[in-house]
C-alpha cells in the first residue's frame, strides 16, 4: 500500500478520521492503523509548543531603549535613565508595519545588557520608572504587548542575563534578581510565545562576570509559561543559526541538536553546526536565524540609508524560512518611539511581495496519482491531504524502500505555468527527508529542476520557469518513511 492517511498530526492510533474507502481498505488488507503507525521512538520529535513556534515562522525583534538615544549598540549601565524619553511612542503602528510585513509576532528587548528595564520593574532602579518619560509612570511591554493582542500578533521578550548596571551582578544574588525580573516578565504581559536568552557574559559593575543559573531560569520559564519557546545558542526551545545574517547557508538544516558537553555563549557548538543542526541530534532544537534591517541592531540616524532593500529582504526569507529555520528580523524602533519610514517602506513592499508570492498555489486541492494501484477500492486519482492546504494533516510514503526512487506525483489538471515549489515535511513524526529532488514531465519525459537534501518545516525551492501538467516529489534517502503535509506549487 503506497499511502496511509491519517488526519492528525499527532500519534493518534485511531482511525476514525480515515476515509470509508480506507477503512475498507485496511481491512480488506489485513492492515490495521495501528499496526502501521511508525515506530519513531528513538528519532527526536518537536513538542506540540513548538509545532505552533514552527508555524510562527517569521516575526519581528525589537531593539529600543537607551542605546537608542546614546546612539551606542552596548550601553555602559550608567546612562542616565531620563537619557530614555520617546517623544511619540507607537506601539500600534510597530504592529501594524510588523502585520503588514507578513510577521506574525515580536519580540523586545526588555533588558538589554545596559540593565536597563523598560518596564517598572520592583527589582531595579534603572527603569522607566526612574525616568522622566510619562512622568515615571510609563511601560513599554504593557503598550506593546495590548497592541500585539489587538493586532493579532505573538509576543515575546527578550531578558538580557549580562547586566552592566545591577550592583548584585556577579554575585551568587544576582540569579535571584534574574529570577524575580524574569517572574515578573512572565506573568505580567499574558501569554509569551518567546524568550530570548543571549549568550553574552560580559564584566558587571563590579568588574566581575556571572555564573549563570540557567538550568533555574528555565525551570522558572517553563512553570510560569510553559507554551513559549526559548531561544538561546543550545536551546532547549530553538537555536541560534551561527551568524546574525539571517541565512541558513547550505540546503541541509536538521532541527535536531546534541546539546551534551556545550554551553550558551562562548561553550557553544561550532557556527557551522548550530546552521546546519546534528543529522542525528538527540533534540529537537531547531534554527532560528536573526538579522537586522539595518546595519545595528539599535537605531541609529546616520544607517537611515542602509536600511536593506525589499529584495534583500525577500532573499534572507528564501535563506531562513524558506530553509526550515523561522526568521526573527530586527526593527529597531527611533527615538521618537516609532519605525522610520525607510524600514516600513521597505518592509510593506517586502511584505506585499510575500503576499503575492504564495497566494495562488497551483496545486490547492488538485491530485495526487498513485504510483501502482493497490486493490480495487483505491481510486487512482485521490484526493490528497498533500494538497489540501491544512497544514494538521498528512500522507506516508509507505512504500519507501529506503533504496528506490520513490516519489509522489501531482497532476495539476492543465499544463501550468510555475517556477517555486513549498515543501512541508510532516515533522510532527520527527526529520527524516535527507535527499530528494523535483522533476517536471515534459515532451522528453519527465526531467529533474531542483535537487535538495532536508526538507523539514518548510522548504522553497526555485528554478527556471517551467510549463507542465505533472509534478514529481522524488525521495532518494530518507531515515524513516518520507510524510509530506503539504506540497505547493506557484509562479513567483
Ligand atoms: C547579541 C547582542 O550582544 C546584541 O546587542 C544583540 O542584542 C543581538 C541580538 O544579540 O548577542
Amino acid at each position: 500500500m503506497p499511502y496511509l492517511f491519517l488526519r492528525t498530526l499527532f500519534l493518534s492510533p485511531t482511525i476514525v478520521f480515515a476515509p470509508a474507502w480506507l477503512i475498507l481498505l485496511l481491512i480488506v488488507n489485513g492492515v490495521s492503523a495501528q499496526t502501521t503507525l511508525p515506530d519513531k521512538q528513538s528519532l527526536p520529535v518537536p513538542t506540540p509548543q513548538q509545532l505552533a513556534w514552527h508555524d510562527t515562522e517569521f516575526y519581528f525583534f525589537f531593539h529600543f531603549g537607551p542605546n537608542t538615544f546614546t546612539n551606542v549598540e552596548w550601553g555602559h549601565g550608567t546612562e542616565p535613565e531620563d537619557i530614555f524619553n520617546p517623544t511619540g511612542l507607537d506601539c500600534d503602528q510597530w504592529c501594524r508595519v510588523a502585520k503588514q510585513a507578513g510577521a506574525r509576532g515580536v519580540v523586545i528587548t526588555a533588558k538589554h545588557h545596559d540593565g536597563f528595564c523598560l518596564w517598572p520593574s520592583q527589582y531595579s532602579i534603572h527603569t522607566v520608572r526612574e525616568s522622566k518619560w510619562r512622568e515615571g509612570k510609563g511601560d513599554v511591554l504593557r503598550e506593546l504587548s495590548e497592541a500585539c493582542r489587538r493586532h493579532g500578533l505573538k509576543f515575546g521578550v527578550y531578558l538580557s542575563p549580562w547586566d552592566r548596571n545591577h550592583p548584585q551582578y556577579g554575585t551568587p544574588e544576582y540569579n535571584d534578581v534574574y529570577v524575580n525580573t524574569l517572574t515578573e516578565l512572565l506573568t505580567g504581559y499574558g501569554e509569551l510565545f518567546e524568550i530570548w536568552w543571549d549568550g553574552a557574559n560580559g564584566e558587571g559593575p563590579n568588574g566581575k562576570k556571572q555564573v549563570y543559573d540557567f538550568h533555574r531560569f528555565e525551570q522558572v520559564a517553563a512553570r510560569l509559561q510553559p507554551n513559549a519557546i526559548i531561544f538561546s545558542d543550545i536551546g532547549p526551545g530553538c537555536r541560534g543559526v551561527g551568524n546574525e545574517r539571517g541565512l541558513i547557508l547550505s540546503e541541509t538544516n536538521w532541527c535536531t541538536l546534541d546539546t551534551a558537553g556545550f554551553q550558551r555563549g562562548l561553550g557553544a557548538p561550532s557556527n557551522d553546526t548550530l546552521n546546519r543542526g546534528n543529522e542525528n541530534g538527540a533534540h529537537w532544537i531547531p534554527a532560528e536565524c536573526d538579522v537586522s534591517i539595518r546595519p545595528g541592531w539599535f537605531y541609529h540616524a546616520e544607517e537611515d540609508d542602509q536600511v536593506k532593500t525589499p529584495e534583500q529582504l525577500w532573499n534572507i526569507y528564501l535563506h531562513s524560512v524558506g530553509r526550515g529555520a523561522n526568521l526573527i528580523l530586527n526593527v529597531p524602533p527611533d527615538r521618537r518611539g516609532r519605525i522610520h519610514g525607510q524600514d516600513s517602506t521597505a518592509l510593506v513592499a517586502f511584505g506585499g511581495k510575500l503576499q503575492r508570492s504564495f497566494s495562488k498555489n497551483l496545486a490547492k486541492g488538485k491530485k495526487v496519482i498513485t504510483p501502482f494501484r493497490v486493490c480495487a477500492f483505491t481510486p487512482k486519482k485521490y484526493r490528497s491531504y498533500i494538497l489540501d492546504g491544512d497544514r494538521a494533516t498528512y500522507e506516508r510514503l509507505e512504500s519507501y524502500s529506503g533504496k528506490s526512487r520513490d516519489f509522489v506525483e501531482i497532476d495539476l489538471g492543465k499544463k501550468r505555468k510555475f517556477n517555486s515549489i513549498v515543501l512541508r515535511e510532516a515533522i510532527a513524526l520527527g526529520q527524516n527527508v535527507q535527499a530528494f529532488s523535483i522533476e517536471v514531465s515534459g515532451k522528453e519525459g519527465w526531467h529533474e529542476v531542483a535537487r535538495s537534501t532536508t526538507m523539514g518545516a518548510r522548504k522553497i525551492l526555485r528554478f527556471p520557469e517551467q510549463k507542465s501538467r505533472k509534478i514529481r516529489i522524488v525521495i532518494h534517502v530518507s531515515k524513516g518513511e518520507p510524510a509530506l503535509s503539504e506540497v505547493e506549487v506557484y509562479k513567483i
